[in-house]
């Protein structure tokens, strides 16, 4: 067996993708923090694991895997149960879809660094970093939420009855969310699948408030 180490923070929803997929699959590994208020990434000692100065940085036998949807693949790839992606090729395009809505369109406009530009380079005022932090999120929680509800691959979870790629994107996304003040009224299928998310030790696991350094 591997040795694993993350090198997360606790609030970091691609670091709660990548805890949630070690958690369903069983895998143990140690924990470092680096606190991204801080700047704990842009010091020598994170550069020297990741140059490009973002978690999660998942540390395999000595070597750096970076970017959370990779690191998730290789999971799969290497511990393939439980599978995280469907077996035929349109249902796993279908699930990479629906995390990539998340990973590619919601998740790199509302970043840190980019919420901190708005702040620093241009003048931005905190509501109006909030306002643009909603509106990303909106702009792709309404087609999604269609696409879920109206296609009946949709189960328990975004495709089928058991949790998946796309589930964990969704539900650090959601937990991402909590701090801009959005809530699910206006979405219930992905408020549903949120839920039954919610109910498994995995997910539970990876949430920011079960980590070490929460605060
Ligand atoms: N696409 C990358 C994004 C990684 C990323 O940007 N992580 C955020 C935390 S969620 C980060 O480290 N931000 C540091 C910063 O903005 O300075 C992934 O999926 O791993």
């Amino acid at each position: 067996m591997s040795e694993l180490t993350l090198h997360n923070y606790f609030r970091s929803s691609t670091s709660i993708r990548v805890r949630i997929a070690l958690a369903l699959k069983g895998l143990d590994y140690d924990y470092v923090a680096w606190n991204l208020r801080e700047g704990a990434q842009q010091t020598p000692e994170y550069l020297a694991i990741n140059p490009h100065g973002v978690v999660p940085t998942l540390v395999v036998d000595g070597q750096a895997l970076t970017q959370s949807i990779p690191i998730i693949e290789y999971l799969e790839q290497t511990v393939p149960d439980p599978a995280l992606l469907p077996t035929s090729p349109l249902d796993r395009a279908r699930v990479r879809g629906l995390a990539a809505m998340i990973a590619c369109d919601i998740h790199p406009l509302n970043n840190l660094k980019v919420l901190t530009y708005l702040e620093v380079e241009l003048g931005v005022d905190t509501e109006a970093r909030a306002h643009w932090f909603r509106h990303w999120v909106q702009m792709t929680f309404g087609p999604l939420e269609a696409m879920l509800a109206n296609d009946p691959r949709t189960g328990q979870f975004c495709h089928g009855d058991k949790p998946g790629l796309a589930d964990i994107c969704l539900y650090a996304q959601v937990m991402n969310n909590r701090r801009f003040k959005i809530g699910l009224e206006d979405y219930p299928t992905i408020a549903r699948i949120y839920d039954a998310c919610s109910t498994l030790a995995a997910f539970v696991q990876g949430a920011p408030e079960a980590q070490p350094d929460a605060s």
